[in-house]
């Protein structure tokens, strides 16, 4: 088990997340929908005997398949020194209701306290495109801090960020979409989330955190980093003025888009006055 490629690139996307000081204590959590050859590569350490549980929500589309999650509150920091301990693989039932864990999580516990946020977001994602596979979240502190600056706003946040760093409306040119607080864990977040995923691939939850999506761990833990620094940028810029000298205008961004061969979400290109933040 621990020798494979899914497990290593699992726990280096913990690790990784955990140095960069996105995991205190059990914050965050990771899931990723297998393929068919790598529940064959591992199948034999699976107990298909357990006890089926209640998801809590229906995800139809993913019924039957397997997925590789950490445990609700496990740290991301202890998965590279005990994997079996901290992650389980479990599969979704045949009507997409229930969840048995077929590996892991062997101290006990259940999978990720988010099961339903990261869940959905797989179904909603793989309708979107079977192979993306990647849930992350976590709690990045420059991105939550800006949550107290910017308006809950797809619009405004998306904006600001893109205009720190020229790569960022390259690597999410659908933009950021933003869910304002709400208590975390349960189908009401999570389905504010799906709506998200249905056409971007970054959430920010207010005072909380951020979901990132991918094909693959390093596609969605480089989008988390890359928001996570131009949200540091931002901070720093507003930390010393309320106004920019000079920033990449609505031309340039759309200059981007047959340089790069991508469409902007032209909504967030609207006209500003001066350099403030916001729309005005
Ligand atoms: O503690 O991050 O959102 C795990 C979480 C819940
Ligand atoms: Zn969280």
């Amino acid at each position: 088990m621990m020798d494979t490629k899914l497990v290593r690139d699992f726990t280096k996307l913990c690790s990784d997340g955990y140095v960069c000081g996105w995991h205190e204590r059990n914050g965050g959590n990771l899931s990723y929908r297998m393929k068919e050859e790598e529940v064959e590569e591992v199948r034999d350490f699976f107990n298909e005997d357990a006890q089926w549980r209640e998801i809590g929500t229906t995800v139809p589309d993913l019924k039957n398949e397997y997925f590789m999650m950490t445990g609700s509150g496990k740290y991301f920091r202890n998965v590279e020194l005990d994997f079996e301990d901290n992650v389980a693989i479990i599969q979704v039932n045949e009507d997409g209701s229930k969840y048995k864990i077929v590996y892991g999580l062997v101290n006990g516990g259940r999978p990720t306290s988010e099961l339903p946020t990261h869940l959905m977001n797989l179904e909603v994602l793989k309708q979107r495109d079977p192979e993306m596979r990647v849930v992350y979240h976590c709690h990045p502190a420059n991105t939550i801090a800006l949550t107290f600056l910017l308006p809950c706003d797809d619009q405004i946040f998306t904006r600001e960020i893109w205009e720190m760093m020229t790569e960022c409306p390259i690597i999410f040119p659908k933009g950021i979409g933003t869910v304002e607080w709400m208590v975390p864990g349960g189908r009401e977040i999570a389905v504010k989330t799906c709506e998200i995923m249905k056409t971007k691939d970054v959430a920010v939850w207010f005072h909380h955190g951020m979901f990132a999506c991918g094909h693959t761990f390093d596609e969605a833990f480089g989008l988390m980093h890359a928001v996570e620094k131009a949200a540091e940028i931002l901070l720093k810029v507003m930390s010393v003025s309320d106004r920019k000298l000079q920033t990449i205008t609505p031309e340039g961004f759309r200059e981007i888009e047959p340089a790069f061969g991508i469409k902007l979400d032209e909504s967030c290109l609207y006209e500003r006055k001066d350099g403030r933040i916001g729309k005005k």
